[in-house]
């Protein structure tokens, strides 16, 4: 019989249900007699790698928002490059509360048991109230860079003391934010554009999603972060002292046993590493959202080419096809580069061929670099991807960032010469493994991630 259930909503979009669904798996691993429904779009549900599914945990589909089935999302095709999942966002906001209501309604009858708990990426912040009709208790999830969301959650002191608009970030110039502990090695141009109303439109959905997820977190004494602790003290003692319960339980993906299974790797990338010498090849992905401007794109093809490293490339199919022509053929030729539109990136990471990571730094990346012990090149977009890159490059030393934060020719050649051949690089790897290690004996048995784990489980499953 089941003892508890638990609703785990995820934000589907990006990596985002893939990371919740890795915490899933590994909390419904530790609590066999409970169930947990996962709630999410059909298409997101569609992409996980539901071959793990225990069998304590069922997919549950909720609405997408799109109510005709004659809808065509209006950026797809956008000439002007906005990135095509905007709108399919904005939608599926709309119509969320009354989708949740009835897939939890859904969910419950399916079970035979009432929803006890609801774990939710904090992304989905509309979850609480439904949380709070149901008189049942609300767990936020932060999947991303923690740092970013601090900074969120202060949203309102920076504005006040940095100032809003393009102009008071130029005037706060390089000034460190000691005003405020957790930050004080990053500089007004490393926080959220959303925060000082810069760069652009203030009512772009992200800005939304982060300002009122950040308020909500506010109001909670619980959340889950996939972080490990001790790679951010400052943020551990904030998080500690401000949230009665907080579980820092990163990484998620290395929380579940089946981390032995052999990856799949429909494009043979890992043989393709062993055919190169160690820390000789620079993995490249820019992750699973960014969208990169064709000329900017351009220019990082000419620094692969340019420089004398070897290049694993992962790029979406429909963005090789605006590669200048003849790159991907010339690459194959010479043996110079592979460009494949998925790789394994965890193993990829681990393979000792590796010794540079080009990336977006988004927070999986950031993290799947630490574990596998490689230094990263950073090319930040948006989101928190400009304060890790900030972090791991001038906190933790395991990187560069990319002249004016964008490709050039000689940038990317000036950043591997860095990371391949100086001393300078050396040290990055040197830093990069003395985090792998604290990263790794966290997810050990005994290790913080796997004892916080152990206290979420009983949090959520009551027991
Ligand atoms: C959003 O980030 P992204 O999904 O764009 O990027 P990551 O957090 O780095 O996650 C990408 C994941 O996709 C995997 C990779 C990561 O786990 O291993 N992957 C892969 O397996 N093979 C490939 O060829 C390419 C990618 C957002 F944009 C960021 O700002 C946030 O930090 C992030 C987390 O919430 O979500």
């Amino acid at each position: 019989m089941t003892q508890s259930h638990v609703a785990v909503v995820a934000f589907p979009f990006s990596s985002h249900s893939s990371t919740l669904f890795s915490l899933t798996r590994a909390m419904s691993s530790l609590a066999p007699s409970s169930h947990f429904s996962f709630l999410s779009t059909k298409s997101s549900l569609a992409s996980l790698n539901s071959q793990h599914l225990l069998s304590n945990i069922s997919l549950v589909p909720i609405s997408d928002g799109i109510t005709s089935p004659d809808h065509v999302l209006s950026h797809i095709e956008a000439i002007d490059h906005v990135p095509s999942h905007i709108e399919a966002i904005e939608l599926f906001l709309k119509s969320f509360k009354d989708s949740l209501r009835e897939g939890l309604k859904a969910a419950e009858i399916a079970q035979g048991c009432k929803v006890r708990c609801i774990v939710s990426d904090l992304f989905v912040w509309l979850t609480a109230d439904v949380a709070d009709e149901m008189a049942v208790k609300w767990v936020p999830v932060r999947t991303g860079g923690p740092l970013h969301f601090y900074a969120h959650m202060h949203a309102d002191l920076i504005r006040e003391v940095v100032g809003v608009g393009d102009e008071a970030i130029r005037s706060y110039g390089d000034k460190l934010l000691s005003f405020l502990p957790c930050l004080s090695n990053h500089r007004a141009t490393d926080i959220p554009a959303g925060i000082n109303m810069y760069m652009g439109n203030p009512n772009f959905v992200y800005f939304m999603i982060m300002d009122r997820s950040a308020h909500r977190l506010l109001d909670s004494d619980v959340v889950v972060l996939n972080t490990i602790q001790g790679l951010e003290p400052t943020l551990d003692s904030y998080f500690q002292d401000k949230f009665s319960n907080y579980f820092p339980v990163g990484p998620f993906y290395l929380l579940n046993s089946s981390k032995n299974e052999p990856p799949t790797d429909p494009y043979s990338c890992l043989s393709w590493l062993d055919q190169h010498d160690q820390a000789t090849v620079a993995y490249v992905s820019l992750g699973t959202i960014a969208f990169i401007h064709p000329s900017e794109l351009a220019a990082l093809a000419k620094g692969l080419e340019a420089s004398d490293v070897l290049f694993l490339w992962s790029l979406k199919e429909e963005v090789q096809n605006l590669l200048p022509s003849g790159f991907i053929d010339r690459m194959n030729e010479t043996g110079k580069g592979k460009i494949v539109s998925w790789t394994p990136q965890t193993s990829v990471l681990k393979h000792p061929a590796v010794g540079g990571f080009v990336s977006h730094c988004g927070w999986n990346s950031v993290l799947e670099s630490i574990v596998g012990g490689v230094p990263l090149v950073c090319r930040p977009f948006f989101a928190d991807q400009v304060i890790n890159a900030r972090s791991v490059s001038f906190v933790w030393k395991f990187g560069v960032v990319l002249d004016e934060r964008c490709f050039t020719e000689k940038g990317v050649v000036k950043a591997f010469d860095v990371v391949f051949k100086t001393n300078e690089g050396k040290k990055m790897r040197e830093k990069v493994h003395e985090l792998k290690y604290m990263v790794t004996a966290a997810v050990e048995e005994n290790g913080s991630s796997r004892e916080n784990l152990k206290r979420l489980v009983k949090y959520v499953c009551g027991f």
